[in-house]
């Protein structure tokens, strides 16, 4: 089988839910770094045009959205799994709470107490990717209103843990990491993380657990590595046709597949196949020759393709 490699970055609080679920399953894989911000010209041709972070290549095939890398992790490596004690269902709609709202009030807090240290074109390649001014002193000024929503949040993760050691018991999986990936942001970038946190024993001390489980075991790979892999490889996607598809989309559609909030770079090719939690298009470009690129359903837009 081809090897994992996430194409990803350190401070990536999004890589680092996938980087613990690599721990959670105790596998191998290759680590590329990519920017920060734009341009990512060793991404592009993988993703066709999605430019968060991170992005996950297996061969000729690419996953997109952490909803979708971690759904092919637990397909490929059912053990042990990542939905001990839940369904995935639960799991993954408790991902919205924690990848929108516990995030969005994170992000707030953040860059609202180091935004005056952040790079000119940090500022405005957020600012593009959002379609909204990137707006420091905004962030600043709402930080108590943020102080506010994540002491609920805190108190919510207190019951959730509860008599630990983890969210659903003995075993650490993907409720702890939706949880875990925007506390492991605050604590890293936000100065004033250590009082925040400091009233939430059960929190406090499930962090330092999850920091324990560490990311499996990873070997750094140069981007052009990687990109000749996707060229030497085969996809692995096998067609299928989604019977209740609500638009009726069939293989062989030429589609555009974006996010719906940040980042909305209309990726396009043609539909290879689709459920309810995701849709896979193939798309070819001259570097890597023909990939399947994978993306969720919740929070993305697939359309038809204008071409
Ligand atoms: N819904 C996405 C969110 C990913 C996301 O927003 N990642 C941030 C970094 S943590 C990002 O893409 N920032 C811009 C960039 O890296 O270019 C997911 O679950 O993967």
């Amino acid at each position: 089988m081809s090897e994992i490699i996430l194409h990803h970055y350190p401070a990536s609080p999004f890589a680092q839910k996938v980087r613990s679920a690599l721990g959670i399953k105790g596998l191998s894989w290759r680590s590329v770094k990519i920017p920060m911000v734009m341009p990512k010209p060793d991404l592009m041709p993988l993703t066709g045009g999605y430019r968060k972070t991170p992005v996950m290549q297996i061969g000729a095939d690419i996953y997109c959205d952490t909803q979708c890398i971690l759904r092919e992790l637990e397909r490929r490596y059912p053990t042990p799994s990542l939905f001990t004690g839940t369904t995935e269902g639960q799991a993954m709609a408790m991902s919205h709470w924690s990848d929108k709202a516990l995030f969005s009030a994170v992000v707030v807090l953040n860059f609202g107490a180091i935004g005056e240290h952040l790079p000119e074109e940090f500022i405005k390649d957020r600012s593009e990717m959002g379609g909204a001014p990137f707006d420091v002193s905004r962030m600043k000024a709402a930080a108590p209103l943020m102080l506010d929503q994540l002491r609920a949040f805190l108190d919510w993760t207190e019951s959730m843990i509860g008599d630990g050691p983890f969210i659903m018991g003995d075993a650490a999986g993907m409720a702890d990491l939706n949880a875990f990936h925007v506390l492991w942001f605050l604590r890293k970038q936000h100065p004033g993380a250590g009082p925040i946190l400091e009233p939430y024993a059960k929190t406090s001390a499930w962090l330092e657990r999850m920091d324990t489980i560490g990311h499996g075991t990873m070997a750094p790979m140069d981007a052009a590595d990687a990109l000749d892999v996707a060229r030497d490889a085969t996809s692995t996607t096998e067609a299928a046709e989604d019977p209740g598809d609500p638009s009726g989309r069939k293989p062989g559609d030429r589609l555009t597949v974006m996010p719906d909030d940040t980042g909305r770079v209309p990726v396009t090719g043609e539909l290879v196949s689709s459920s309810a939690h995701h849709v896979a298009i193939r798309r070819s470009e001259e570097r890597v020759g023909e990939v399947v690129v994978h993306f969720p359903r919740a929070g993305f837009r697939v359309l038809p393709a204008r071409d």
